[in-house]
């Protein structure tokens, strides 16, 4: 039984998913970022955490990666061809579509005020229309980033979709907005969404 402690408007939401795509049981326990119940586990404050064996681990690419390898699932198998195109990918996310994301919410409400420099939010959208182009480009036929298979980077990727939404950052039409919609069209993911009102 695993515990994930965050909130599912945050990163939190790729360790819920791949748990429901995993149909694995776990509790959740409702944290924001920097609250007692995260602070207790992670003295960075940050959200999310995972409570696996007793031991709590941290970041959440490294969780769903986890997960992905412990269950022998949503990944290619370390050491292959496959996986190190599978990790490029997902760094392909954390550095340019999440990068730009975060770079913004960073100075948008994240950071104090007096530090935060809104102007740095043009070039989020300038980085973040760069990184799609280039997803459509590695996406190909699909349907997943991988083909066939579904991955991790598409956990990483689907949870950015709906980041990207939030904060108003464009998808463009065609195969990317396809995409996105068929990782956010699915089960796992439907559930994982519904403790946004439990
Ligand atoms: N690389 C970490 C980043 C975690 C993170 O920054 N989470 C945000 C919420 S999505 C947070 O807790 N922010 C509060 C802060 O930065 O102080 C991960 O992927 O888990």
């Amino acid at each position: 039984m695993y515990t994930v402690i965050g909130a599912v408007a945050s990163r939190a939401m790729r360790v819920i998913w791949m748990l429901e795509e995993l149909e694995q049981p776990y509790e959740l326990i409702q944290a924001n970022p920097r609250t007692p119940e995260i602070l207790a586990h992670n003295p960075d404050g940050k959200i999310p955490a995972l409570i696996c064996d007793g031991t709590t681990l941290i970041d959440s690419t490294a969780i769903t990666q986890f997960l992905a390898d412990r269950h022998n699932a949503f990944t290619y198998p370390a050491g292959t061809i496959e996986r190190a195109k599978q990790d490029s990918l997902t760094q392909f996310c954390v550095d340019e579509v999440e990068g730009a994301l975060w770079t913004a919410a960073k100075n948008t409400f994240v950071h104090p005020e007096e530090h935060r420099t809104p102007g740095v939010k043009d070039t989020c959208r300038f980085e973040f229309g760069l990184a799609m182009q280039r997803l459509e480009q590695r996406l190909g036929e699909g349907p997943f980033v991988m083909g066939d298979k579904m991955t991790v980077p598409d956990i990483l990727l689907g949870h950015c979709s709906g980041w990207a939404r939030v904060a108003k950052f464009e998808i463009p039409d065609g195969p990317v907005r396809d995409y996105f919609r068929r990782l956010t069209n699915r089960p796992a993911f439907q559930r994982a969404d519904a403790h946004r009102t439990a």
